[in-house]
Formats: C-alpha cells, structure tokens, sequence
C-alpha cells in the first residue's frame, strides 16, 4: 500500500547510469525493477538520474509509471556536468550553451510528467579566469531563461545550493533564498538537500523556515549521506519545520545505496513512516 500518509510525498532516487556507481543513489540501473521496487515498498514517487534527456526510455517510463502508480518527481541534470563537462559557469560560451540546451532538453523530458528539472552540479564553480560575480550572472541569466522555459512546459525548475565541497557559488540555503528573491522569473524553485545543508547550515530545520517561500524539493538523506536514520542529523526538528511551513513536495531520498539498493530502501521508507507518519 502506498505511504501517502501526509501532504508529502516519499520518493525515492534511481540512477540508470551504471558507469557513476557509488553516487548518491538508492536504486539502480534497471527502470522495471527500480519502480517496482519503489512501488511495493509503498513510495509514491520517483527521482530519476539518467544519461540525458533521450536516456529515459519514454514509452517504457510511461508503461512503468502507469503500472506500479508511481509519479516522476524529478529529473536530474547532474551527468550534463560528469558525464558530459558542461556547466552553466565554464568560461568557453560554447560549452554554456551546450549546457543551456542539454537542460532545456530535460526540462522537456521531465515535463511530459509533470517533473520539474533539478540544476545541482550544472551550476559550476567561479575560479580561473571567472569572477564569482561573473559565474553569478551567468548563473542568474541561465535561471532565469531556463525557469522561463520551464513555466512554458507546466513545471517549474528546482536550483540546489550545494556544500562547499562541490561548488563555490550558494552554499547556504538562506543565500540562495535572497538569491532567487532578485530573479525576475517565479519559474525557480530551491532544493533543500539535507546532506548539503548539515555541511553548512547553523540550524537546518531554521533555515528551512525562513526560507520557505522557495522550497520545491527536498533531498533525504543522513549526515554521511548514507539512509536517513544511519547518521547523525536530528531529523525530528527538520521534519517538524517541513510540517509547519507546510511543505507538500517529495521527500526525496537521494543517498548512497548502503549497505546496498534494497536495505537503503528500506531504512528510508522506515524513516520516512517515522518523521512523516
Ligand atoms: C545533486 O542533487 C547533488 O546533491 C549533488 O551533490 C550531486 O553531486
Ligand atoms: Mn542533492
């Protein structure tokens, strides 16, 4: 039976891009198998991580999301960067365009279901030859043409500040939260990914309150990245934040697949039953 227990949604992650094993991922590589295994763990939605916007499988994604009820929650970008090197900050114009194109295209992808395109590590970096200001403008120019796009499609489009370690422009949630504040376009939303935000945030589940006129999306996982429950995040204070600002989008649980797929699976939707009963 399907936990839909509150206004949120569980979710779950699965990857189809094998050669990126070991990535933030709970399911893995088989489309059927995944959804119905979200399914019978009683998820009611799905993040995808695919190649590229042709990588889906359309027809077969429709057939599987029609027969196990499950709905596409999201469609990440993130092997536009790592499979690909494009970013929406490189100093080479080309290879900004190329990106702008690329999630264009999974903007498209992602909207024929109603999911919104998720921009993590396509954002960049500053550093070399590009100012932080310059990598900002680029990024507000992207944001703003890319969340106009989305608008056109029915969706909206998700931006996630990331820790340090990852990227040099929004690593704070509150930042990026001014940051969409001075952008001429509502088609944006942010992703509060809680394995980010425990890098650097002072109080999580704070920021998500003062921050809650953007939240789109949320990432689900423990202080280590591992299934929420084998860290050591407080989760119940987050939870209760999301209750009160009224939070109704996926709690999406982008972890490692530890100890392996079909465990971290489970612990999360354990989890999930746990914080969101
Ligand atoms: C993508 O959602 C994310 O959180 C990044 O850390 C992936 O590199
Ligand atoms: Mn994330």
């Amino acid at each position: 039976m399907r936990s839909k227990l509150c206004d949120m949604q569980s979710c779950i992650t699965l990857s189809l891009v094998s050669s990126l094993k070991g990535g933030p991922w709970v399911l893995w590589d088989d489309l059927g198998a995944g959804l119905r295994k979200a399914a019978e763990l009683g998820f009611d939605a799905v993040e995808l991580f695919t190649e590229g916007p042709q990588a889906g499988m359309p027809n077969e994604l429709k057939n599987h999301l029609n027969e196990t009820g499950l709905r596409l929650a999201a469609v990440g970008t993130g092997a536009g960067k790592v499979l690909n090197g494009l970013t929406l900050t490189d100093e080479n114009p080309d290879i900004r365009a190329s990106a702008m194109s690329f999630i264009r295209e999974m903007i498209n992808f992602g909207a024929e279901y109603n999911a919104p395109a998720i921009i993590g590590s396509m954002q960049g970096v500053h550093g070399g030859n590009v100012s932080k200001e310059q990598a900002i403008n680029w990024l507000q120019k992207s944001l703003v043409e890319l969340g106009e796009h989305a608008r056109t499609r029915g969706v909206s489009l998700i931006y996630e500040p990331l820790n340090r370690y990852e990227s040099n422009l929004f690593n704070h949630y509150l930042e990026a939260c001014d940051f969409l504040d001075q952008l001429p376009t509502n088609g944006v939303s942010l992703l509060a990914d809680l394995f980010h935000m425990n890098i650097e945030e002072t109080d999580i589940a704070e920021s998500i309150k003062k921050g809650a006129r953007h939240l789109g999306h949320v990432h689900f996982a423990d202080s280590n990245r591992r299934p929420m429950g084998n860290g050591h995040t407080n989760m119940a204070p987050i939870a209760k934040a999301l209750k009160e600002i009224g939070y109704e989008g996926c709690i999406s649980a982008e972890a490692f697949a530890w100890p392996d797929s079909l465990t971290a699976a489970q612990t999360t939707i354990d989890s999930y039953k746990k914080y969101f009963p």
